[in-house]
């Protein structure tokens, strides 16, 4: 038997039966027979998070008792997935679970399946904060994560007759929501509009902030810390004097507007109401959160000595959206307890810290001043002070007037904005990237000048993947198999340690194991694509998965022409279907609702799918699936039935990428451009293990330089190439879309016009590296030999290992010890 480090619960089964039936007694009043799927499921959901609560209370304690600094992690979004599976591994209870639910007639599965997924995010990024905040909780590091409870996650994407996208509003709090504690006592208030009086700030109206409070377990670490997701209500619900003339909708005007601030996770913000909305939101979570650390660490005290604040807590700022926190800190130190102006920028400047996720400059937030101005009178005052003081320090380290100017916070065109990046960057005490690459073109790029003049500003932190979610509670099989490889389960809490498998790469007896759970995983995979989807997937084909949000820059559209051309040459018998490896390719992605080029791709996609899977000719040998409504849910099915991923973004355009992570540490092989965290997982599994194709960054560049989406130079690549003229003349033709020429002309004549991602240039290196993933899968045992390789090697991208490197790099904290109070 296996060594376990895992977390273990002497309780059994039965007695955790018991505790299920008590809660479907007392909190929920039905007998067990009554009891449907969703009441057994709240009522484990709640049995379970008591077994949490005595580590949550002194982990809250330690942390405001102890000395060791917290973390206070600041993001718009939290995409965390369901909460059962990981609050049942994380307290020992799984195996309780899977019997006892079995006395109220269900199957563990299905129990599991009856929590609606929340999301509360768009994608890599709020789930890379998930995956942070478990890891946080693992490592014992005191921590809260802090953000917004919107009542509207990410729409639910379905798709029409015709293939194209349709939005519908996702209210995931329609079901009881047994994880969030709303804590009514702990509310705040947060103010808006107004006016500056005297230097002080005088505002029009405010709401009441209220956490609604998530247990976040951590693995084996005995901590569980507090995700605080706030809600806005009004301070006053009912006007009963309007009410009582009949005028019902104006009676609840303030509420409508309160809780239009939580509403909906990213509001459509093309207009100036849309703009101010999301200001009030990102103004809304941070300044609840930064009055809510001030109460936690410094508990009864009226006016504390907040010099010792940046010892308390450091903020880390997920990308610009919490970047007004920075006037915020800034405003309450000056004005609500009297600091001079340096006493406040110091304390503020060693609180912040700032993590970039782009390098597109369109994701890079600024704010019209007009906007900020109106909002939030006080703090455009603050941010222009801020400037001022910025542009002072500047003059005493460059004499290059220009450059000072460019690295103005306060841009100053005629319609001047606050550059948000520039204010987290001239204020916080560190800023980062996300992967080695990205984190250079950071300092290279997108924020030169500032790296030129405060280089000891910029690190790296590589992003990573819990391992607990991903691996562990995706994939059971590989688990087993590598905890019977290793001798131990403690590689779930230390993955480095998947680096013992390398010698088993070259056990013929582990490695036809390896290729046996993959093979069981697809199987698996097929039963749940039918039974969500109706879909028939044949799981003896190769499963190709390309599963993120859809953007030019990502190339779904590379990808699908690649498959039409396939199709296209069985079809023209260019190419013997029986040459081929059977293949089924899998998109998951959702595009934003404004996104037309984003959308035609869904719409191509689809029409692919529906041609392609209804032509004999191709049967058994092509497949195209679109599952809809990409969420964790597929993610943690699909991902571990997957032989080849792909990450096909063009060089320098995907900031890290976090998909390839969970791919490669589930035994998926890669192919893959040079870009974002592409490079460190090739590096690390090695050159031979991973399908490399396409320009790089220096290719990409250079062609640029030649004019490639200025004059039109991506006509040549369709000329030249046969393969890539066929394929998107059969998008042109009305092949894809019932004879009809025009439905996706706007994405054909950008292709052949613009093309500014450079899809075409790449299309050759991509058809021809599928050459080489052929031939290679062919040899079953040298791909699982591969894919074993993969996981050996992916260790590095545990979030464990990411926030130890927030640890050292940019916190300087670390874990509480075992008893601090
Ligand atoms: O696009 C990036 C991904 O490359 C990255 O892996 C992820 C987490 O760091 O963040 C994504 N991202 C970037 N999401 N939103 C932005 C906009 O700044």
């Amino acid at each position: 038997m296996a060594a376990s480090t895992a977390p273990h619960n002497p309780m059994s089964a039965a007695d955790f039966a018991n505790e299920i039936r008590y809660e479907l007694k007392y909190t929920q009043g039905v007998t067990p027979k009554e009891a449907t799927v969703d009441d057994v499921y709240v009522a484990a959901a709640t049995a379970v998070r008591k077994h949490l609560v005595d580590s949550w209370e002194t982990t809250k304690q330690d942390m405001v008792n102890g000395n060791t600094k917290a973390v206070g992690y600041l993001s718009a979004e939290f995409l965390m997935g369901r909460q059962l599976q990981n609050a049942l591994l994380n307290s020992g209870l799984t195996e309780q679970f899977d019997e006892a639910v079995k006395e109220f007639g269900f199957e563990a599965k299905d129990v599991i399946d009856a929590e609606y997924e929340p999301g509360l995010g768009n994608g890599g990024l709020g789930r890379l904060a998930a995956c942070f905040i478990d890891s946080l909780a693992s490592l014992g590091v005191p921590a809260f994560g802090y953000g917004i409870q919107y009542q509207y996650g990410i729409f639910k994407q379905k798709f029409d007759e015709n293939g194209k996208q349709i939005e519908t509003p996702d209210y995931w709090l329609l079901k009881e929501n047994p994880w969030g504690h709303t804590d009514y006592n702990r509310q705040v208030h947060v103010s808006f509009g107004g006016e500056v009086k005297d230097g002080k700030w005088a505002p029009a109206w405010s709401v009441r902030a209220i956490p609604v409070d998530y247990m976040v377990p951590g693995y084996a670490s005995g901590r569980v810390n507090t995700l605080r997701l706030w809600t806005a209500k009004a301070e006053n619900e009912l006007d009963l004097l309007t009410f009582n003339k009949s005028e019902y909708t104006e009676a609840v005007a303030e509420q409508i507007k309160a809780e239009t601030i939580t509403k909906i996770l990213y509001p459509e913000d093309s207009t100036k109401v849309g703009k101010q909305l999301r200001l009030e939101q990102q103004y809304f979570f941070v300044a609840a959160s930064i009055q809510d650390a001030i109460r936690t660490f410094y508990p009864g005290q009226d006016k504390p000595d907040l010099t010792t604040f940046p010892q308390k807590i450091c903020f880390q700022l997920n990308d610009t959206h919490p970047v007004i926190g920075i006037a915020e800190l800034m405003r309450v130190l000056l004005d609500d307890y009297g600091y001079d102006w340096n006493t406040a920028w110091d304390i503020t400047s060693h609180t912040f810290n700032y993590t970039c996720h782009t390098l597109l400059p369109e994701a890079l937030e600024q704010w019209p001043v007009e906007l900020i101005s109106e909002l939030l009178p006080r703090h455009m005052q603050i941010i222009e002070e801020i400037d001022r003081h910025f542009v002072e320090e500047l003059k005493g380290l460059t004499t290059d007037q220009e450059k000072i100017d460019r690295m103005r916070i306060i841009s100053t065109d005629d319609e001047p904005k606050v550059r948000m990046a520039y204010l987290a960057t001239a204020a916080g005490q560190h800023v980062n990237g996300v992967a080695e690459l990205h984190s250079e073109l950071l300092k290279d790029v997108t924020l030169k000048d500032f790296s030129d003049l405060y280089p000891q500003k910029f690190t790296n932190v590589t992003n990573g993947v819990t391992p607990r979610r991903f691996v562990k509670i995706a994939n059971p099989r590989m688990s087993d198999l590598i905890t019977e490889g290793l001798g131990t389960d403690a590689w779930i809490s230390d993955l480095e340690m998947l680096k013992g498998l390398v010698p088993l790469a070259d056990d013929p007896e582990f490695v036809k194991k390896f290729a046996e759970v993959k093979k069981a995983n697809k199987r698996d995979f097929a039963a749940f694509a039918k039974r969500k989807y109706g879909f028939d997937v044949d799981p003896n084909t190769m499963f190709n998965s390309m599963i993120k949000r859809l953007h030019e820059y990502k190339r779904q559209a590379l990808k699908i022409l690649s498959v039409i051309s396939t199709y296209a040459n069985i079809k023209s018998g260019k190419i013997n279907p029986d040459d081929l490896v059977p293949r089924t390719v899998f998109f998951g992605a959702k595009a934003a609702p404004g996104y037309y080029l984003a959308k035609q791709t869904i719409q191509l996609i689809n029409n692919v799918s529906r041609v392609v899977n209804n032509d004999p000719a191709v049967k058994g040998k092509l497949a195209v699936y679109f599952p809809w409504n990409y969420n964790i849910e597929l993610a943690e099915n699909l991902i571990p039935a997957t032989d080849l991923d792909e990450q096909i973004s063009q060089a320098g355009k995907e900031a890290s990428g976090t998909g390839n992570m969970k791919f490669a540490l589930n035994g998926a092989l890669t192919v893959g451009t040079l870009d974002g965290a592409n490079v460190e997982i090739r590096n690390l599994v090695g050159a031979e293990n991973f399908f490399l194709f396409g320009m790089d960054v220096n290719e990409v560049t250079d062609l640029y330089a030649k004019g490639y989406d200025t004059k039109g130079l991506s006509r040549g690549y369709y000329e030249s190439d046969p393969d890539l003229k066929q394929a998107i003349d059969m998008v042109a033709d009305g092949t894809f879309s019932n004879g009809d020429k025009d439905t996706y002309k706007d994405l054909v004549n950008d292709w052949l016009t613009k093309d500014y991602f450079m899809t075409l240039a790449d299309f050759r290196s991509y058809m021809d590296i599928q050459s080489k993933i052929e031939e290679t899968y062919r040899d079953e045992q040298k791909w699982a030999r591969m894919a074993v390789l993969n996981v050996a090697n992916s260790g590095y991208f545990s979030s464990d290992r990411s926030i130890k490197d927030y640890l050292d790099r940019v916190w300087m904290t670390g874990a509480m010890p075992a008893h601090e109070a």
